[in-house]
């Protein structure tokens, strides 16, 4: 049995974060119902298409096993199925701009009227307060966030990643919400609102530089690289490059081939419980004890001394044979992987984390599959719906309406043409 097998989910999301949620929760097993408009459907599906005529990777990499309906929710008789199906649903996911849902009559207030069971769950670009009404789209809240104000390099400009933390991070937080109030439904009966604001969420993810933010009040971050460098720090946490952001120095060096090769590098770190065997690996035997080098404190005036010679190491060796010679030694170092070596990665292959899957328009295309793994919930990954697809089967199977009820529902123009 899957671990959401039974949860019926209303998804009324679009675009980016709140797709991540419900997909998800599909792949754990919930029936996700994706309520689309008419002839237009999710504005991903003919965005940055690569295949005229097909749905979009942007739309199809984000819906997986998730079932299609169309319906036009400022219809009168759309908002008669909507209702339907917010008695039927447990759980109602949208992220559309502040206050759309109001004006589509479907207040906070109503739903509750129509279902006390259910939890409506949000992803919204600001949380109460200033900035709520405004429209946020992922870079928007990487900048409001604190990601894109500490990422880059110190003399240069801010910079946003290409991790969507802002789109897909807090759909996961989202997702996590809606199980919380699910399992809080077990004890209380009631439904709640669940908010994940987009601003927050990154914050969430960039909580160590608020740690360190505080940390200048007693001084300088000693390891940061502009600490060695002799640079003052300012009154704000400063963008630190590739260093660690933790307690163990590490930065990006070159690989042999990265001349030519843009991701012929390697994040190496010095751990300190391993900084003997670094020594050696790198040929400086004698940094095991010479004063200045052999504690972590006292190395760290020394840190673009100590990585440059790492560096010169590092530059002797493919990114793979640092991997292989610091690995068995319990040097934590990491090779930078392109998107390409990814996909065709073979190990990522087998536990189902990069999938292969067929699409009727658009043929076969790779995707990302479930990235949380659970023993006792497998998950299949199956293709994104075509617009409308499943509009009969939702009104009849979870609905109930029948055949001069569907025509009539046809003819209402709530559900589009509905003839698949
Ligand atoms: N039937 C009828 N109308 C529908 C409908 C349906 N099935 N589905 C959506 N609509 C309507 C909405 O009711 C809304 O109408 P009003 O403007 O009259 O209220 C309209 O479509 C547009 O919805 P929207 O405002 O959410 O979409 P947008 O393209 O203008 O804005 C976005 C997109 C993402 C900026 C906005 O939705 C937003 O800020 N969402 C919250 C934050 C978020 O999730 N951002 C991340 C997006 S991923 O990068």
């Amino acid at each position: 049995m899957k671990a959401l097998e039974g949860v019926k989910i209303l998804d009324f999301t679009h675009v980016q974060s709140g797709p991540t949620c419900t997909q998800l929760l599909a792949w754990f097993g919930a029936d996700v119902i994706k309520v689309e408009r008419p002839g237009v459907g999710d504005a991903t599906r003919k965005q940055l298409v690569d295949i005229p005529g097909a749905d979009s990777l942007y739309f199809t990499m984000l819906n997986h096993n998730k079932r299609s309906i169309e319906l036009n929710s400022k219809n009168a008789t759309g908002k008669e199925i909507l209702t339907r199906l917010i008695e039927t649903c447990d759980v109602m996911v949208e992220n559309f701009a502040p206050g759309a849902l109001d004006r589509m009559g479907f207040s906070w207030e109503r739903i509750q009227e129509i279902n006390p069971r259910m939890i409506l769950a949000s992803v919204k670009g600001f949380g109460p307060g200033n900035y709520e009404n405004c429209k946020v789209y992922e870079n928007v809240a990487q900048c409001a966030g604190g990601a894109a104000s500490t990422t880059g390099f110190r003399d240069g400009p801010p910079l946003v990643t290409g991790a969507q933390i802002g789109d897909s991070g807090t759909g996961l937080h989202l997702a996590l919400g809606i199980v919380t109030a699910l399992f809080h439904r077990e004890k209380s009966g009631k439904g709640q609102k669940v908010l994940a604001a987009m601003q927050d969420g990154v914050l969430n993810l960039c909580r160590v530089k608020l740690r360190d933010q505080q940390r200048l009040e007693h001084g300088p971050l000693t390891e940061y690289s502009q600490y060695g460098e002799g640079i003052p720090f300012d009154d704000a946490t400063p963008r630190a490059g590739n260093d660690s952001g933790g307690g163990q120095p590490g930065r990006i060096l070159k690989c042999k081939g990265w001349e030519t090769d843009p991701n012929a590098y390697t994040y190496f770190i010095t751990q300190a419980a391993v900084w003997e065997r670094i020594c050696d690996v790198i040929g400086e035997p004698e940094w095991k004890t010479r004063e200045g080098y052999a504690t972590p404190p006292e190395r760290l005036d020394k840190l673009n001394e100590i990585f440059e010679r790492i560096e010169q190491w590092t530059m002797t060796k493919t990114k793979y044979e640092v991997m292989d010679i610091c690995n068995p030694l319990d040097i934590p170092v990491g090779p930078i992987l392109s998107t390409k070596e990814l996909i065709e990665d073979e190990g990522l292959r087998k536990t189902g984390t990069i999938v292969d899957v067929d699409h009727p328009t658009r043929g076969r295309y790779t995707s990302v599959g479930c990235p949380i793994k659970l023993s006792d919930s497998p998950v299949e990954v199956m293709r994104s719906p075509l617009l409308g697809e499943h509009t009969l089967e939702i009104l009849k199977d979870v609905l109930g309406y029948d055949g001069t009820a569907i025509e009539k529902i046809v003819e209402s123009g709530a559900v589009g043409a509905a003839s698949k």
